[in-house]
């Protein structure tokens, strides 16, 4: 299927049936098939560069902050001292250029399966590849899975920054996946992952809190708004080893001045309490979860 026709890229997938957004393209930049999914980069008109994997928007450069400031920090600030850094996924290098820029983050090791992700971000999205280069990261082409297994009670934080769950994502949304993130989480561990939209995906969301729930002493959801993704939303759930973890609050509050010194455009502390407030509907059905 012509993934863009007449000037435009549209996002047609069976996880948004009946509904479609399009995006203006100026240039298409890269489209290739990787060993793991269909590859897309291409220039819009309003929204800068975009990465497409398997037909789908996983970031642009005008909204990307969106995420990937909230789905590294909202685990960064929830923990007392979160000095070492897993993140499995995010190959597009977003989610690490704002987990390295973490003033108490020493390393950060990153496992991604799709080095050709990794690439065309190098190439065409440099403002978010840059985490690469920090002296913080330390880079792993492979399997999450496999990595983990090598690596228990290793982490302070784990992030997942993951497409959406059909194809190559689909078992990082599944039980034995977060039994493996318990297991490489340190005793007072904490994870974030990406945690789908409540308009497209409530009843899946209620089945990850069901059994997050079996497995963490704490689990909340918490979701961020980004208009190039469907629906205009998307969620995060995170999940704490150490009961006292309360992830509506902060550890540490930021001034104005320290939001600015830090260059946020999206997270601040108000934010960061506001992003577990769920509008009626989601709230509950996640309630009996
Ligand atoms: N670092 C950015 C990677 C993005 N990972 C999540 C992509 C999800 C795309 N679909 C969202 C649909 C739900 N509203």
């Amino acid at each position: 299927m012509d993934l863009i026709k007449d000037g435009w890229f549209t996002e047609l997938s069976s996880m948004w049936p009946g509904q479609a957004a399009s995006l203006e393209v100026d240039e298409l930049l890269y489209h290739k098939k990787s060993k793991y999914q269909d590859v897309m980069a291409f220039r819009s008109k309003h929204y800068g560069n975009v990465l497409v994997l398997d037909g789908v928007i996983q970031c642009s450069e005008r909204d990307e902050f969106a995420y990937q400031e909230m789905m590294a920090n909202l685990p960064l600030y929830s923990h007392p001292c979160p000095k070492k850094v897993l993140i499995i996924g995010g190959g597009d290098g977003g989610v690490a250029r704002e987990v390295v820029r973490h003033p108490l983050v020493e390393e950060v090791v990153q496992c991604e399966i799709d080095e050709d992700v990794i690439n065309v971000a190098k190439e065409f999205l440099p403002g978010m590849a840059k985490g690469f280069y920090s002296p913080k990261m330390t880079l792993h082409v492979g399997d999450g899975f496999e990595f983990m297994l090598q690596n228990q009670d290793s982490f302070d934080v784990i992030i997942t920054d993951s497409s959406d769950p059909v194809g190559p994502a689909e078992s990082l949304f599944q039980e034995p996946y977060y039994q493996l993130l318990k297991s490489a989480l340190k005793s007072d561990g904490v994870l974030c992952s990406q945690g789908e939209c409540q308009w497209l995906h409530l009843d899946l969301i209620k089945e990850m809190r069901t059994f997050c729930k079996k497995l963490f002493p704490v689990v909340d959801y918490a979701y961020t708004c980004v208009p190039s993704y469907s629906s205009g939303q998307i969620g995060f759930m995170l999940c704490s080893k150490d009961p006292e973890t309360n992830f509506k609050i902060p550890e540490e509050i930021l001034s104005n001045e320290e939001v600015e010194d830090m260059e946020f455009k999206y997270y601040n502390s108000d934010v960061h309490k506001a992003a577990f407030v769920l509008p009626e509907f989601a709230r509950k059905a996640l309630s009996d979860a």
